[in-house]
């Protein structure tokens, strides 16, 4: 099968872990000493109905109530005293909702998924048979923000633009951010800013194609940013999920969008610990999440 410049087989044929085994326990460990303020963040959106970025096609995240103080003494078969009861909700979501995670069965090519295992395994019962949410689904490791708006000078990059190598070796530079190997790339492009301001523009800034080296250079474990889909829309040389197939499918490079990086950039944040688990959804190829950064 030819595949070129790709992980397939690097950590065994049966691998769905990916660029994740690079977070070895003394990475991990090491990732600790980049906290310095001790100060939490969340890098999630809020999941609600309004407000937030969601494609048509997978619907807006819904909350229902499932038992309330409205409820017909929904707890006197339980012994519970007059008045007393609990709230409790029913979830409704796409996996890919809002600020989530691409497990590595998201996206396939006519040679599979990630290490090969065969596209068409994805079953509509069952889902994923290979590199389901929950085998890259929690990790930690060191996290590196690089602000392209902030180093460019400005608010946000312009929709549609294609990311480059360049870019992302200048914004480190001019950071001082060393990026290192088994490190977790975070890319702020500004996208949620103009969201924000309620723009209607289908166009986003991501990474181009050309960007992809720097992943490779740093052997980088997971890469997330705060736009839709990680890379560019459209997509770079006009190739549909042009950097989702190098990154994800070639590389077995696990991704996260949509996140929330404007509080670790307006402290300049730019290296934490950075720590996530998606939901274990047996089968699922991807799950909202809730990253959290320790500055
Ligand atoms: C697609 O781009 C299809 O999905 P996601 O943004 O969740 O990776």
């Amino acid at each position: 099968m030819e595949n070129n410049h790709d992980n397939w087989g690097r950590w065994g044929d049966d691998d769905e872990r990916g660029s994740l085994n690079l977070l070895t326990p003394e990475r991990v460990l090491a990732a600790t000493r980049a906290c310095t303020t001790g100060k939490v963040y969340s890098l999630s959106l809020p999941i609600q109905e309004q407000g937030v970025p969601i494609f048509d096609y997978r619907g807006a995240p819904r909350r229902y109530s499932l038992t309330s103080a409205s409820d017909h003494d929904p707890y006197a078969e339980f012994g519970a005293a007059p008045g007393v009861g609990s709230n409790e909700d029913m979830l409704v979501f796409a996996s890919h909702s809002i600020t989530h995670m691409d497990a590595l069965s998201h996206v396939y090519t006519q040679d599979g998924i990630y290490n090969g295992f065969p596209r068409d395994e994805f079953s509509t019962q069952g889902g994923a048979g290979h590199c389901d949410i929950r085998v890259t689904g929690t990790f930690a490791g060191r996290g590196v923000l690089l602000d392209l708006p902030r180093h460019q000078g400005v608010e946000w990059l312009e929709p549609g633009h294609a990311i480059t190598r360049a870019e992302l070796d200048a914004c480190a530079d001019a950071q001082g951010t060393e990026v290192r190997a088994g490190d977790v790339l975070l890319v702020r492009t500004g996208w949620l800013d103009l969201f924000a301001q309620g723009t209607e523009e289908f166009r986003q800034p991501g990474l181009g194609v050309d960007a992809v080296s720097f992943v490779d250079d740093h052997e980088i474990a997971a890469v997330g940013a705060d736009n839709a889909a990680i890379e560019c829309i459209p997509f770079d040389d006009d190739v549909f999920l042009a950097v989702h197939i190098e990154l994800l499918v070639k590389r077995g490079v696990t991704l996260m969008e949509h996140l929330k990086l404007s509080e670790l950039a307006a402290d300049g944040c730019h290296e934490f610990l950075f720590c996530v688990g998606a939901l274990p959804v047996t089968g699922a190829a991807g799950s909202p999440i809730n990253p959290v950064a320790i500055g």
